[in-house]
């Protein structure tokens, strides 16, 4: 599937500093940001900074630096935030099934109270 990317994303925007956000952690290929409507005491979103809109497409066209850099963050900011021991979930909203609203790919981390069972 070729994939076609809109840069005028709300998160390619955060990217290039043209709307402001409140960073939990900048990489050199990823960012993690408070989400600005949180669903937890913490929620943050992480990208990656390349312009990929699915996991499908950064898993076919991103470097392994890439890859390794934005999984390492995820797992960083967990044991930054203090959620590692009570725990935490990550979700991903991935196209229209998925509702997901910024086509450019993200993980939501949420933690920081006990989450409503969604998988039964
Ligand atoms: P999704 O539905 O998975 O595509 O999630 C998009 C998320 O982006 C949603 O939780 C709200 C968040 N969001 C939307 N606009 C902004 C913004 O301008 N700043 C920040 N920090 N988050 C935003």
């Amino acid at each position: 599937m070729a994939y076609s990317y809109d840069d005028q994303n709300i998160f390619a925007k955060i990217l290039r500093g043209e709307i402001p956000n409140q960073t939990v952690k900048e990489t050199d290929h990823s960012l993690a940001f408070r989400d600005i409507y949180p669903q937890a005491p913490l929620h943050v979103p992480v990208i990656p900074k390349g312009a990929y809109v699915s996991f499908d497409h950064f898993a076919q066209d991103a470097s392994d630096a890439e890859i390794l850099d934005y999984i390492r963050l995820v797992g960083e900011v967990c044991r930054m935030e203090g959620v590692e021991e009570d725990g935490w979930r990550l979700i991903s909203n991935a196209g229209r099934n998925g509702v997901q609203e910024v086509p450019h790919l993200h993980v939501h981390i949420l933690g920081g109270r006990v989450l409503d069972r969604m998988l039964q």
